[in-house]
């Protein structure tokens, strides 16, 4: 056995039990070891032998993007830097980065739970795997790799750009596996198409994505243009990378959290309350088996909920929903509030519109201004003009009926929009500037 499946489909009592084992010892661990939390603990008057039931998580602090920023680069870290291996960093698009650390059994734990991922996406011993995830400090090039090799499948470590060659080697090469953002998957297609290369002539049969919110209209998109099957990969730097839930091929349906070594809760980002099974709040993770970078509670501002139901594929942990954004993506025009995988749903509802889009929003006289700009295909672009400002006018109907909100749309020529080799930049917010 290359890794323990048992862990996946254990009854939840018996997975219940590991946890708060685990997450006793984390806490012991990061209460003695890391000042940040001692002191947090200390502030909320608890200390970690009052944690007895998983419930008693509840009693606990959170720790937020802030709290790290403050102990940047190394002061989370809860062992001495002659133990940590590895190091990786988010990209700090939205200020300073986070920093993580990794000892050599995280590492471990991480292949693990990448190859874990990675079976559950359709790959085995024998696929060849193309990985266009970005290697360096990002952990989706290097968090699929080791994975790979820890599963025995073979790995092409491609990362992202270089479009062009990337085509060549699927030709010559014969991947079975595509891992890629879903947005720089659909740059793939399209510099295949322009090659003359067709996808339904190459060997890929699955494709893991992720980083990146999609919509399941862009699930349908990839699968048709690629001949494949897709599933959605979910992670964050803070929390090991990629890997900490996905979904199985099978039933596609919400993402399977790796709760052996994670425990999911859902927030009301508002006032902290835990939110019941089902209802969309606010995730939070605490790692219960990491060594070098454990988090409590940790609030991604990722949007989600969970479901506890038994999926068809026999894995008993609880499924998160597909994230659809992040509660600091929400974008408030004019008092409404508005997530850009909101306007993707709309804009791929129509035929000839391509999934490349941007949102622009401006302040004009005191009033939030929100322009869509999205592609269509040759054949539409070439249409008379008045029928493209007639689509104009109704995909900015649908917008203004579904989300409530004003916004021009303009259609513009295909390969306008900027395309992007790891995370797709949906967003320009000129109010911030
Ligand atoms: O994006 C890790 C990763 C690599 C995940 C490869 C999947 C595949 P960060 O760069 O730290 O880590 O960014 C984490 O990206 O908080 C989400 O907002 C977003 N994100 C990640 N996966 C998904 C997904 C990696 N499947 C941040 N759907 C997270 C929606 C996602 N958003």
């Amino acid at each position: 056995m290359i890794f323990n499946i048992e862990y996946e489909t254990m009854p939840r009592e018996a997975l219940e039990a590991i946890q708060l084992r685990r997450l006793q010892a984390t806490l012991e661990r990061v209460y003695a070891t890391v000042p940040f939390y001692q002191e947090k603990f200390e502030k909320a008057g608890i200390t970690p032998s009052e944690i007895k039931t998983l419930k008693d998580l509840q009693k606990l602090p959170f720790t937020t993007k802030q709290d790290l920023r403050d102990n940047y680069p190394f002061g989370m870290f809860a062992v001495p830097m002659d133990n940590v291996v590895r190091i990786h960093a988010s990209s700090g698009t939205t200020g300073q980065p986070t920093v993580v650390g990794y000892t050599a059994r995280d590492i471990g734990t991480w292949s693990e739970l990448m190859a874990r991922s990675l079976a559950a996406g359709g790959a085995w011993r024998g696929d060849i795997i193309h990985n266009a995830y970005g290697y360096g400090l990002f952990t989706g090039g290097l968090g699929v790799h080791y994975g790979a090799e820890k599963l025995g499948a073979s790995i092409i470590p491609v990362s992202g750009g270089n479009t062009k060659r990337q085509i060549v080697i699927m030709k010559d090469f014969g991947p079975t596996i595509l891992t890629a953002t879903p947005s720089y998957t659909l740059h793939l297609a399209e510099v295949a198409e322009e090659m003359g290369v067709s996808f339904k002539d190459l060997k890929f049969k699955f494709g893991i994505f992720g980083a990146e919110p999609w919509s399941e209209n862009m699930r349908q998109e990839i699968e048709n243009k690629l001949n494949i099957t897709a599933v959605d990969i979910y992670g964050l730097s803070e929390v090991m990378g990629p890997g900490v839930a996905i979904e199985c091929y099978q039933a596609k349906k919400g993402l399977h959290v790796f709760e052996d070594h994670f425990i999911a809760e859902i927030i009301n980002p508002e006032t902290g309350d835990v939110l019941p099974y089902g209802e969309v709040g606010e995730l939070v993770f605490t790692s219960i088996t990491k060594e070098a970078f454990p988090v409590i509670r940790y609030r991604t501002r990722d949007i989600s909920a969970l479901n506890p139901e038994p999926c068809i594929c026999g894995r008993s942990h609880v499924r998160m929903k597909r994230v659809s954004g992040r509660t600091d993506d929400m974008l408030i025009i004019r008092g409404v509030n508005v997530f850009p995988s909101q306007i993707e749903s709309v804009l791929m509802q129509v035929d000839g519109v391509a999934p490349h889009y941007q949102l622009v929003v401006d302040r004009k006289d005191n009033l939030d201004t929100l322009s869509v700009l999205v592609e269509v295909d040759e054949k539409l672009f070439s249409d008379e003009v008045r029928n493209l400002q007639n689509l104009e006018k109704k995909i900015s109907k649908d917008i203004k009926e579904l989300l409530g909100v004003s916004a021009a749309v303009k259609l513009v020529e295909p390969k306008t929009i900027a395309r992007s080799e790891g995370k797709a930049v949906r967003v320009i917010d000129n109010r911030r500037l």
